[in-house]
């Protein structure tokens, strides 16, 4: 079998980009190692920058998010006891987030890739990559037991932190940064309304606390937890108990608390791989860096790797020029570190780190205190958090 682009994984960033490529008119097939209902089980992102709402946009995917995605112009900082709101909209001269889970757009992709009749090979096993240097890369893998080879001009590694692209690349040309975090995220999903209109990221003396949300009818609630913990260990009884606890009375007046439809723990890690790119294959997405989730950035950073890489492949193939090949791994990397560094000092300014000690939490408090009374502060953290500029508006007006 043969085909332009090779993509590995079907998450949002391997979907975002085989829809994208569709739509230049760029053969694709896309290479999955679990089941569509497995890909669809994962609860992860729920949040949106309007640069990844533009490029759902341009890969005309984007209805269901514009009906059902909810427009949120601030977000609520609590420490102290005390809900401050930033107001990101007055803050950036304008600008918004978009409140549509991971879940609901992987599976508006996974529509539109069924709709237009593309292939996307699920059960993929033993995916192996070679020739990424030569002209001439291909995929060999397995399909019901059968060896298979897929032929192809480039290979997308999209197939996330534990996947096979990233080690495809040599020892001596990969270079990794990393940084673990001594906790955990304890995440969970219920069907009962949000404490707050808002999303609230809470400092708190027993440990982070996020409440967020999918819409106004369903909630998604994280705490902070030990690495040791295991999601077994904690009831829903016990998740409320602490929730309550964390968040205190008087935000507690509007919890509404029910039976969990899904309990996770995620561990948090800053790690950047760098290049992107080597010989004919490009990594997008967790298979290139992860963020800690406090920033809302893991997603947003797939969709814009995806979107360097969509400009990348248009240039070769449309205007025969590889101008966005040689720069794609500088254009990702810029945002990608940019990411990282705001996502690292929002996780580290408000979480509980063992070794905070007296000084820490004052050093804690300090910054929060700066950040709600100095406007520069919280226009540089509501400038982040809505996301920077790709400086793609040529790319994506010229091809809407
Ligand atoms: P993904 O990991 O989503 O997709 C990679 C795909 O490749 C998977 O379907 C996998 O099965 C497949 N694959 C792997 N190896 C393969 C192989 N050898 N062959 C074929 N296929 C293979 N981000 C946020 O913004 N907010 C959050 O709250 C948040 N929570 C998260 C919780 C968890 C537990 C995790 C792991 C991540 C979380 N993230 C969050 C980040 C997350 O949303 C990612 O940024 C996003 O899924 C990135 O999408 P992809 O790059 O497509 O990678
Ligand atoms: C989520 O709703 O899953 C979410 C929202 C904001 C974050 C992290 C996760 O920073």
């Amino acid at each position: 079998m043969r085909t332009k682009v090779a993509i590995i994984g079907a998450g949002p960033a391997g979907l975002l980009l085989g829809q994208l490529l569709h739509k230049a008119g760029i053969d694709n097939v896309i290479l999955e190692r679990q089941t569509p209902e497995y890909v669809l089980g994962r609860i992860r992102a729920g949040v949106l920058e309007k640069t990844a709402v533009d490029l759902l946009d341009l890969a005309g995917v984007s209805e269901r998010a514009h009906q059902e995605g909810l427009v949120h112009e601030g977000i609520e900082l609590m420490f102290d006891g005390a809900r401050h709101r930033i107001d990101l909209q007055e803050l950036t001269g304008g600008k918004h987030v978009t409140v549509y889970g991971q879940t609901e757009v992987t599976r508006d992709l996974m529509d539109a890739r069924n709709n237009a009749g593309l292939s996307t090979i699920y059960e993929a096993e033993g995916v192996q990559l070679e020739g990424i240097d030569t002209n001439a890369p291909q995929v060999r893998y397995r399909q019901n037991g059968v060896e298979q080879t897929l032929q192809c001009d480039f290979i997308a590694g999209c197939d996330g932190f534990h996947g096979v692209s990233r080690k495809s690349i040599p020892a001596d040309v990969l270079r990794t940064y990393e940084r673990v975090y001594p906790f955990g995220w304890l995440g969970m999903l219920a069907d009962v309304p949000p404490v707050s209109d808002e999303l609230i990221y809470a400092h708190t003396p027993r440990g982070f606390v996020l409440c967020s949300m999918r819409s106004e009818t369903r909630s998604r609630y994280y705490l902070q937890v030990p690495l040791t913990d295991k999601v077994e260990d904690w009831s829903d009884e016990a998740f409320w108990d602490e929730l309550r606890l964390r968040l205190g009375a008087d935000v507690c007046k509007t919890l509404v608390t029910g039976p969990s439809l899904e309990k996770s723990i995620a561990p948090l890690r800053s790690f950047v791989a760098e290049p992107m790119r080597h010989g004919r294959l490009f990594l997008a997405g967790d298979a290139a860096h992860i963020v800690p989730p406090t920033g809302a950035k893991g997603l947003n950073l797939a969709a814009s790797d995806v979107g360097f890489l969509y400009e990348a492949m248009t240039d070769h193939y449309l205007e025969r020029s590889d101008r966005g090949i040689e720069n794609y791994s500088q254009r990702c990397l810029e945002r990608v570190w940019s990411a990282e560094r705001f996502s690292w000092w929002f996780t580290t300014l408000t979480h509980k780190f063992p070794d905070t000690g007296e000084f820490g939490l004052k050093m804690q408090a300090a910054e929060l205190n700066y950040l709600i009374k100095s406007r520069s502060a919280s226009s540089a953290l509501a400038e982040n958090y809505v996301g920077l500029p790709m400086r793609m508006e040529d790319l994506l007006a010229a091809r809407a």
